[in-house]
């Protein structure tokens, strides 16, 4: 089938450390979809397969996570449409489909910002960054995982891994540098904390930067969102178990999900509904012609937020 709606690129850069959930972030967004409010009185939401510019005649079930480490960079594609069922004016200019052209770069890579991966965060509108705080190295001890040097590192056993929060506040805020002298127009930054499902705390999104990275790491966002517009969203790409709330659908062994039919990943949709949120917004700023958007309806305040998940 042949796409006949406009459709918006939007490109998306993941950066993280190795292991700091990265590619399942990405693959619970589909599954977040699939679960999500297919009641909605106002919209329905769908997520397909794109290449070649055809897409999935049916949505497209997302499988499990895949437990490879992302050794090169990946990048794949989605149809996402919020389609309206009523047919209202509000509703109509608030039906946008997306092609979001997702990056999956290597751990590694995007910490250290290799040349080979630099240009992947340049000329993208949204970038989400993985902060793992089950696997941060806090006391600064030699990491344990030979491997660690040249793939994106099978981490779920990995004691002390690389990152501390030394090396997470140094390299986030030269990516920040990097893309404030490259770019002339910022990508949106969605900060992602990420594995709540095997936090022992129950700490909410606003606390949670500080809480696991510390007052410096918290200070960078404030002082970069001047110059970006950054958010910060806490989540579990394999969430809970149905019959039993507080226990992670994980298995710590093997590193799978212990049930895939309750897979429900939680938290994950919103940095994507934030960001979109606000591209849709952008895309509704009156036009130049002063004259004709004050005889237009301005549809801005006419816009339906995305609604913020829990
Ligand atoms: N408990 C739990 N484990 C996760 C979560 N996300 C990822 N993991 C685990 O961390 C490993 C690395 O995740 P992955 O997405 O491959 O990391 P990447 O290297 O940043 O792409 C996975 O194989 C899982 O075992 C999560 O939300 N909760
Ligand atoms: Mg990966």
């Amino acid at each position: 089938m042949k796409l006949e709606m406009p459709v918006n690129t939007q490109r998306i850069a993941l950066w993280g450390a190795p292991g700091s959930g990265k590619s399942w972030l990405a693959n619970a967004l589909g599954r977040s979809l699939m679960n999500f409010r297919q009641d909605d009185p106002d919209f329905s939401y769908e997520l397909r397969e794109y290449s070649d510019e055809k897409f999935a005649p049916f949505v497209t079930p997302i499988a499990p996570p895949i437990y490879q480490p992302t050794n090169d960079l990946a990048d794949f594609m989605w149809l996402f449409r919020r389609k309206a069922k009523q047919k209202t004016f509000a509703h109509n200019i608030s039906s946008n489909t997306h092609i979001l052209h997702i990056y999956d770069i290597n751990g590694l890579e995007s910490v250290r910002l290799t040349d080979r991966v630099k240009q992947n965060y340049t000329d993208v509108q949204l970038i989400l960054l993985t902060l793992d705080p089950v696997m941060l190295n806090k006391d600064g001890k030699k990491t344990v995982n030979k491997e660690v040097g040249n793939s994106d590192g099978q981490t779920g056993s990995n004691e002390h891994s690389i990152m501390t929060r030394e090396l997470y506040l140094l390299s986030i805020k030269r990516l920040l540098d990097y893309i404030g002298e490259t770019n002339n127009k910022h990508p949106l930054i969605a900060v992602c904390v990420t594995k709540q499902d095997l936090w022992k705390e129950d700490i909410p999104a606003e606390m949670a930067i500080k809480h696991w990275f510390g007052q410096q790491m918290f200070d960078l966002f404030i002082q970069y969102s001047g110059e970006f517009k950054i958010k910060t969203f806490i989540m579990t790409s394999c969430g809970w178990l149905d019959d039993d709330a507080r226990k992670p659908n994980y298995n710590k062994i093997t590193g799978k999900l212990l049930n895939v039919s309750q897979w429900k990943p939680r938290g994950v949709i919103n940095p994507f509904f934030w960001f979109l949120d606000n591209r849709e917004r952008e895309m509704l700023l009156p036009k130049k012609n002063l004259f004709r958007s004050f005889l237009e309806r301005n549809p801005l305040r006419h816009f339906i937020s995305y609604p913020t998940v829990d």
